[in-house]
């Protein structure tokens, strides 16, 4: 049973308390790993590591940490396979999934941002001969870097990327349900000769890892992937202590179709944004509004279609959805499809756990769903289920629809079908969300302020964004 260790200093330990967790694999629902049950002790070396390290690193240029960082692009992209074998063994996603989306996004997250602090610029301020103002940008320190299940890689090199380019130094915690691509890239690093405590991953609990990050004093700046209210302990952490803080959290947005839209494109669009992933993407577009002169011909097509999308495990080229990625999430989705109908929904599509045959009969399979007939206000059209399951139903205006859609605690991102450059406009302006994607979704440019509004985080991902995030501005004003 491969045991997964820390990367510390460069190098990998055993845990200090020497427990491990069982990993399971969600397409088979059987323990294939061990995870390194780390505590505040092992976050302590990582510190002590990485504060070592901090001082050549951050005086280092931006052109040699562009080549460390591209060293390591490059080895995830050598390493795409076995990579990709691993995502999906971990999270449970269809392997072709992982192979086009999860590894090259990591990759391509390093090669941004190593290219990005080449092309960043700071201000100067001319006070017209009385004296004049520059702004340096500085690295913080130590980061703290927090990241879910869903998009394990992917996340994870979303928030360590601008963190060491800007020349901080990280200690990261992947999800305890997700650790193994992680524990890969840290070989990697070790292979390109990252310098000792630059990086450091320590696997574990969130209530114990990932606390002891939040609290650790000499992390003053912490990047957090996860729910919502993981997001608010953490906030209720590092507030008092004045760290710097950038929450991406959950989402519940509204896919909002017109009549007037693309009809073909939307239906195809729509069942990706429904349940690519196995819905557990934050931007899922979970809640389908369609306007009521196409709404019965836009259901019926999307049910018939949906009904042919094929559940399969992971190596099955041919499954649209793999297995969600635990026992506890697979039946946390299936309450809500039981909540669904007690609010008085109808299940158009689905709804039910999928047994495959033979090793994978005990993996957790769910049907993509589709719910008809509940109010816009009930519970499961309020609350994030981060499944293969949506609602939809008919409106009839824009104001009706802009009501229901930012009804929503939530406010991550939003996606518009229409034709009316106008109304596309008009209603992208209107919404409560911090993306919206007019006919299209999952459209990614990484310069683009990533993140969401009211409980969906704050700050913002991204471009620019993080760079400045990970580093603080000092105004110098020199008189002349
Ligand atoms: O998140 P958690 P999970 C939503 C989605 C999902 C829910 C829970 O609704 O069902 O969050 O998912 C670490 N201090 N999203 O369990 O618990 C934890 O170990 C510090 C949306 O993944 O928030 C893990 O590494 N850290 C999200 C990370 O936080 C703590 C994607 C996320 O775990 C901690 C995933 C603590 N007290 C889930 N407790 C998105 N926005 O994409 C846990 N952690």
């Amino acid at each position: 049973m491969e045991k997964i260790q820390n990367y510390i200093g460069g190098k990998l330990y055993e845990p200090v308390s020497g427990d491990y967790l069982d990993n399971y694999k969600p397409s088979t629902g059987k323990v294939y790993s061990l995870i390194p049950d780390s505590d505040e002790r092992d976050v302590e070396k990582a510190v002590e590591a990485a504060k070592a390290a901090f001082p050549a690193w951050s005086a280092m240029s931006s052109e040699k940490r562009l080549g460390y960082l591209m060293a390591i692009a490059n080895k995830i992209e050598e390493n795409l396979e076995d990579l990709a074998i691993a995502e999906s063994n971990d999270n449970g996603k269809p392997l072709w999934l992982a192979k086009a989306v999860d590894i090259p996004r990591a990759s391509s997250n390093f090669k941004f941002y190593a290219t990005a602090i080449m092309h960043d610029k700071t201000d100067c301020f001319d006070m017209g001969g009385v004296a004049v103002n520059y702004t340096l940008r500085k690295p913080i320190g130590v980061a703290g870097c927090i990241s879910p299940w869903n998009l394990p890689l992917y996340l994870f090199t979303w928030k360590i990327a601008p963190a060491l380019a800007t020349g901080n130094c990280v200690v990261a915690k992947p999800s305890e349900v997700t650790p193994m691509t992680a524990y890969l890239l840290s070989k990697l690093c070790m292979e390109v000769g990252l310098p000792a405590g630059v990086l450091n991953i320590v696997h574990g609990l969130g209530h114990k890892v990932g606390a002891s990050i939040t609290e650790h004093p000499e992390i003053p700046v912490i990047s957090f992937t996860g729910g919502t209210s993981t997001g608010q302990q953490i906030a209720k952490v590092a507030a008092p202590m004045f760290k710097k803080l950038s929450l991406e959290l959950g989402g519940k947005n509204p896919n909002i179709i017109f009549a007037d839209c693309d009809f073909e494109d939307a239906l195809a669009t729509t069942k990706r944004s429904s349940f690519a992933n196995q819905g557990q993407i934050c931007l899922c577009g979970s809640r389908i509004f369609v306007e009521r002169p196409i709404y019965e011909k836009f259901r019926d097509a999307f049910v018939e279609q949906t009904k042919k999308m094929v559940v399969g495990h992971p190596m099955d080229e041919k499954a649209k959805l793999g297995a969600v990625v635990s026992k506890d999430h697979m039946e946390k989705v299936l309450s809500y499809v039981k909540l669904a109908q007690e609010e008085g929904g109808t299940v158009l599509a689905g709804g039910k756990r999928v047994i495959l045959e033979g090793e994978f009969a005990e993996g957790y399979y769910l049907e993509p769903t589709i719910i008809e007939g509940l109010s816009y206000d009930c519970r499961t059209n309020q609350e994030e289920i981060f499944g293969p399951v949506v609602t939809i139903m008919p409106f009839d205006t824009e104001e009706e629809v802009l009501g229901y859609a930012n009804s929503s605690k939530y406010g991550l991102s939003a996606t518009v079908w229409t034709s009316d450059l106008k109304r596309a406009h008009r209603v992208a302006a209107n919404l409560e969300s911090g993306i919206v994607w007019v006919n299209t979704w999952l459209l990614r440019d990484l310069r683009t302020p990533f993140g969401g509004v009211k409980q969906s985080g704050v700050g913002r991902e991204g471009g620019f964004e993080a760079l400045h995030f990970f580093t603080e501005p000092k105004n110098i004003c020199i008189k002349l």
